[in-house]
Formats: structure tokens, sequence, C-alpha cells
């Protein structure tokens, strides 16, 4: 499939080569080995031979979607189109349906169309979701692809000072990955962090802020009044920022994690979303089912927990990879 049908990255982060482009898809195509190996796989024989269409079809579609963590909701759309499509193009046999299915995956996928690019220096990455969804990991991540393979400055912020660990953790990634790193320690005011970065990010030379922030507070405070006013510091300094808040879910947390992660979208304006632990399900159909009710771009996967296991997100990827025929 050509390099540029692809919709990968957005402006700063895109692939710039056919190789790069390759790379990504790689990356996709090993994080659904398990989705593959289950739910998906069970999809794709269903669709392999030339028998033809029948009811049971659409029903054993339907109930392995839902078993992949599609969501019922997202199922119905899904099969429902799929059955539209099937009929519309007089399409008769399961193998032929395929492409139709597929063709529905990718729309649903892509109905949440990205932004343009914001061309903004430093351009402010707030990182927001409940807690262990991946967050700290995530901002490791995109900080050594932005570094590595982008050359930029990145400045980390230690926004989650609520866990003990949490500063040093994100500490201890910052120096892996070799980015300066804002701190207070634990029990700080995160609004104060925040406020000495986006300083920082004005008075040095960078072109990337990535906020880190808890997933969980003290019982008496409130995680969505905290995330607004770090949200409103950032804004006092840089009226246009945060140019991306990332809400980042866990794959392997199902419909559960997604309508947790619902609760942030009121709270701070989420522009896109990360899914992270895409390597530790075999239930990869949570995509559809974060992309139907979240309404944000899916921008990234995690694919491991390494800082190279990040990979962009594509739609068109991501269904083709759930259909790959491991040998
Ligand atoms: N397999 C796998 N593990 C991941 C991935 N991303 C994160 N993890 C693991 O998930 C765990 C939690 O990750 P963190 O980055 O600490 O999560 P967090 O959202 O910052 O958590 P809190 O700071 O407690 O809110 C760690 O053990 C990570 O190694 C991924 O893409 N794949
Ligand atoms: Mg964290």
């Amino acid at each position: 499939m050509g390099f540029f049908k692809r919709m990968f990255g957005r402006g700063a982060d895109a692939p710039r080569t056919e190789d790069e482009a390759r790379q990504e898809e790689q990356k996709i195509d090993q994080a659904t080995a398990k989705a593959r190996q289950g739910f998906f796989g069970q999809i794709a024989g269903l669709f392999a031979t030339s028998d033809p269409i029948t009811d049971d079809l659409w029903d054993d579609l339907e109930a392995l979607l839902i078993q992949a963590d599609v969501g019922v909701e997202t199922t119905m759309y899904l099969v429902n189109r799929t059955k539209d499509r099937c009929n519309r193009n007089g399409v008769k046999q399961a193998r032929e349906a395929r492409a139709m299915l597929q063709a529905e995956m990718v729309r649903v996928l892509q109905d949440q169309a990205g932004r343009p690019p914001v061309n903004a220096r430093p351009y402010i990455i707030l990182v927001v979701g409940v807690n262990g969804a991946g967050k700290t990991t995530l901002i490791a991540k995109l900080a050594h692809r932005l570094k590595q393979q982008y050359g930029r400055h990145v400045l980390l912020a230690a926004g989650d000072t609520f866990r003990a660990a949490a500063t040093e953790q994100l500490e201890t990634w910052a120096e892996r990955v070799g980015v300066p790193v804002i701190t207070r320690g634990q029990g700080a005011d995160p609004g104060a962090v925040v406020y000495d970065a986006v300083e920082a990010a004005a008075q040095q030379d960078v072109d990337v802020l990535i906020i880190d922030t808890a997933g969980r507070l003290h019982a008496k405070t409130n995680l969505m009044q905290e995330l607004q006013k770090v949200r409103n510091i950032i804004r006092r300094r840089f009226p246009d920022a945060p140019h991306e808040v990332l809400l980042v879910i866990d794959a392997t947390t199902g419909q559960n994690g997604v309508l947790q992660a619902k609760s942030f979208l009121k709270a701070v304006d989420v522009t896109d979303v990360a899914v992270t632990k895409l390597d530790g399900t075999a239930k990869g159909g949570i995509a559809f089912a974060i992309a139907q009710d979240i309404e944000r771009p899916i921008r990234y996967v995690g694919t491991g927990e390494k800082m190279t296991d990040l990979a962009l997100f594509d739609a068109q990827t991501f269904v083709d990879s759930l259909f790959l025929q491991d040998n």
C-alpha cells in the first residue's frame, strides 16, 4: 500500500520517507499479533470462505466483535453498515464481504479526523488519563521519538506530584531519553510545577513541552478541577496552549476503561487519544469503541514497555493488520 495513502501523524511527526512509514506499519503489525491470534483471527476465518452470506455469518461476526471489546453499540453499527454495503454492492460470498467489513472498520476509525497541524513553539502537550494507563511511559516514548527522529528540543514537566516516586519515574525516563525535566517533588502543587515549566519553556530553547499529570489524587481533592487549574496556568502564559491534550487509554481495561476515560472529556478539552498496551491484549477491538465513544482521533499506540515501543496510528494500517495472515 502506498505511503501517501496513509495518514500517519500530523505535521511535525509524520514519517518523511517510505522507509519510516513502513517502520510504523511494522510496529502496528507486531502490536496486533495477539488480536490476530484471538478474535480477529476468528473473524478473518469467517470471511475466508466462498460460502454464501447467511444470517449465521452476521451473528458470528457480532458475537466475535463484542468479545473483541468493540462494544455493543459500535458492533451493531459495524455489522449493520457492513450488511448494507454488501447489499448495495451485490456481494453474495463471505470472502467478498470481508472488504466491505474492512472498509466500514476504517470508516469508524477515520470519522474522527484530526485537527490541522498546529505550528507553535513551544508546542505544549498536556497528558491526561486514569492512573496506570501508561501516561508517564508514553511521555518518555514521545520525547524519545521527537528528539531522536526529529531533533526537537523537548522539556518534560513532572506534574504528577501525588503518587510517591512519580517524579523519580519521570526523572529516570528523562535521563534515559536525554531530555531535561522540571520537578518539585512529591506533595508539591502541580500548578507550581507547571508554572515553572511554562516559564522555562518560554525562556529556553524548547520546541515541545510535555506535561505529566496524576491519574488519581487525595480523596478530598478533585482530579478534574486540578487538571483545569493546570490548563489555566498554561493558558495564562500561552493563550493558545495546550496545543494538544492527549488522553491516554489502556487497551487492556476494556469498556470500563473507555467509560472512565470519558470523564476527562468534559473536564479538559481532549484533542487526541493514545491507546497503550495494545501489545498486551487479544481484544484490539477496543480501538473502535474508543473512536466512537471518545470522538477524538487516535494518534499513537503503545506497543510495549520500551521507549521505542510507540507507533503512529493509522486507521487503514490498523485494520489491515487485524486481518494479516501470520505464517
Ligand atoms: N506492554 C505494555 N506496557 C505498557 C505500555 N505502556 C505502559 N506500560 C506499562 O504500564 C505500567 C504503567 O505505566 P505508567 O506509564 O507508569 O502509567 P501512568 O499512567 O503514568 O500511571 P500513574 O502515574 O500511576 O497514573 C508500567 O508498568 C508500564 O511499563 C505499553 O504500550 N505496552
Ligand atoms: Mg505516571
